[in-house]
């Protein structure tokens, strides 16, 4: 049966436990876990947070930089009243791979570090008993996974990865562990979708079961009300007068889907759903049919200390910041959050471009790391990639499918597009992802500065064009930013000419800074010439109509692989790693306040 990923409820039919806590933990740099039976019990390990990237725990720099097999443990408790009932570990995320075992026996396997997965653990589970699970995780980067990279061995024997991307490879289980009991018959997924009528609403949805009682669906408002219900596995809900979610002005409604026995509740469900739509129409981004203009940010889940776990604290920070700049919106970059970050930007009213760690298919990529120029989507790499690809795809479009918050789906960031051979790659991915959204929101990807309207071979398929560039920092630099100003106004009036009837946004842009240097006048990295780079792309912003949006690259400061081009990470951040602003985040708290959402609507 096909997997769901609903969010873990609890209710009177659903229960949902944390494992979070302290596991036990070990690195098997030999590979010798299978044989001596590590599935079942480590024999020597270390505790170890979940949720939490293992790296920055350690202090020796082979555990830091550790790349391979890894192993977790932990015991749990299952109450004998669970059994009769499904039972699942949801894994919210183990970067890159893990197995899953019980008590020894081998349950399932999962890639992908950035998405949730549920191990069907019903059978093999002993009930009133304490049991055992046992995770082996790998961290391995190649070209035929994403996000890409290669993993080679140095001459000392430890393996070391050279990720095509820039952010640290931050590994282990770095979101949340749920122990899951739901009914056998229940409900595995639902979809929404909308349509306005004057002041009043229809919302249309399916429910998927795994049986073939009824459903009954209703919806409450947000003091509870009832304010629809309907019969059915798929149906229209009528609301009569709606409240909108919009953005920066989010209103939410329940959506309650029960399956019932005569009196008895079988299953139920209920999420928060937000009645909005979402269009592209020339030049415009529309939300229930009025033009927005996006400000914001590119972010990381990246923090000191555990590294890419996601912490509701840091979260719950980052939003205050993100609200206090009078930014509205945010990428992904370059993966899916946890699901608590869509969560919050559904209750906050945040536009969220939904990232897929299709990241680095560019050979140019490892050009960090000595890059080669070759065609990445020539390489042998690219069936198995495909396959992941699609795979990924498919996951975060259904496990963030119903989120109000999320208005586009990034397909790739920055991949090359300029060689033949990437057309019939995207051609494929753009058609077997064309059905995968009920709400058909617009799918894109991220065009890096190679990829121009001269260059780039796959303009065709973006609904949105979506632009990261860097003049003022990778070139036309310090005293010669002039020249980048002219260069890009250039690279905009050919937008221009060519009658550019999709919208652009600014997904990068931004100048590496050392919060704290400063200097008049300006020179790189210090905080005056951040600023100056930044007003430079807010006069081209505000000059050409068809740019509907910017997002800052990056929202803060994060770690990335070492290498002569930075400095313990990338410093391009607004705010410091640990959340301080530098002084580009007052120019946004300026510039952002004044820009009100329907900026450049063609009236
Ligand atoms: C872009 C990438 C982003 C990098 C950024 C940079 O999409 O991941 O962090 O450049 O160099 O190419 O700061």
């Amino acid at each position: 049966m096909e997997q769901s990923l609903l969010y873990p409820v609890v209710n009177a039919v659903r229960t949902d436990q944390k494992l979070d806590g302290l596991w036990r933990f070990s690195f098997d740099a030999v590979g010798v876990g299978p044989q001596e039976g590590w599935a079942k019990h480590l024999p020597k390990a270390v505790d170890m947070p979940v949720p939490a990237s293992f790296n920055d725990f350690f202090t020796d720099k082979d555990a830091r930089e550790y790349t391979g097999d890894f192993w977790y443990e932990k015991k749990f408790f299952v109450p004998a009243d669970y059994q009769g009932r499904f039972v699942g570990l949801r894994f919210d995320a183990v970067t890159h791979r893990a197995t899953i075992y019980v008590d020894g026996v081998k349950i399932r396997s999962h890639e992908g570090g950035f998405l949730p997965f549920v191990a069907d653990v019903t059978d093999a589970l002993h009930y009133g008993e304490e049991n055992t699970v046992v995770v082996q995780g790998n961290n391995e980067l190649s070209r035929e996974a994403l996000p890409a990279g290669d993993t080679i061995t140095l001459k000392n024997g430890k393996k070391m990865v050279r990720p095509f991307f820039d952010f640290y490879n931050y590994s282990g289980i770095n979101r949340s562990v749920h122990l899951i009991t739901l009914p056998v018959e229940r409900i595995t997924d639902y979809t929404t979708d909308f349509t306005l009528a004057g002041a009043d609403a229809d919302v249309h949805y399916t429910v998927t079961t795994t049986g073939d009682h009824d459903v009954v669906a209703v919806l409450r408002d947000a003091d509870g009300q009832v304010v629809a219900e309907n019969t059915g596995k798929q149906g229209t809900l009528h609301v009569t007068d709606a409240h909108l979610w919009n953005v920066r002005a989010a209103y939410l409604y329940t959506l309650t889907l029960r399956i019932t026995n005569d009196t008895t509740i079988v299953d139920e469900y209920s999420a928060e759903i937000g009645i909005r739509t979402i269009k592209i129409v020339g030049t415009e981004i529309q939300v229930n049919g009025q033009s927005v203009y996006l400000k914001g940010f590119g972010r990381h889940e990246d923090s000191p200390f555990a590294g890419r776990a996601f912490d509701l604290n840091v979260e719950k920070k980052d939003f205050s910041l993100m609200q206090w700049s009078g930014a509205n919106s945010f990428r992904t970059s370059h993966y899916p959050y946890d699901e608590q970050v869509y969560q919050m930007a559904d209750r906050e009213g945040f536009l969220v471009i939904d990232e897929v760690p299709a990241v680095g298919f560019k050979m140019a990529a490892a050009s960090f790391l000595g890059g080669l120029n070759q065609s990445f989507f020539k390489g042998p790499w690219i069936k198995p990639l495909h396959a992941k690809h699609l795979d990924q795809i498919t996951d975060m479009i259904k496990r963030d499918k119903n989120h109000p918050s999320v208005f586009a789906w990034s397909l790739l960031n920055e991949p090359d597009t300029v060689t033949e051979e990437s057309v019939p790659y995207f051609k494929q991915i753009f058609a077997e992802t064309k059905d995968l959204d009920p709400q058909s929101r617009p799918r894109t990807f991220s065009l890096s500065e190679d990829d121009t309207i001269e260059t780039s071979k796959d303009l065709d398929f973006p609904d949105i064009y979506l632009l990261n560039r860097y003049p003022g920092w990778y070139h036309y630099a310090g005293y010669q930013i002039s020249d980048g100003e002219a260069g890009l106004r250039e690279e905009m009036d050919k937008w221009a000419a060519s009658g550019i009837n999709k919208p652009i946004v600014f997904t990068e842009f931004g100048a590496d800074t050392e919060a704290g240097l400063h200097k008049l006048p300006s020179v790189m990295w210090s905080e005056e010439y951040q600023v100056e780079v930044l007003e430079m792309f807010s006069r081209i912003f505000d000059s050409y109509p068809f740019i509907k949006g910017e997002q800052v690259w990056n929202f803060a400061d994060f770690q990335t692989v070492e290498g002569n081009m930075r400095v313990n990470g990338n410093k391009k951040g607004i705010f410091t790693r640990d959340r301080q602003p530098k002084a580009a985040a007052f120019f946004y708290h300026k510039r952002w306040t004044n820009i009100p959402l329907d900026y450049k609507a063609q009236k």
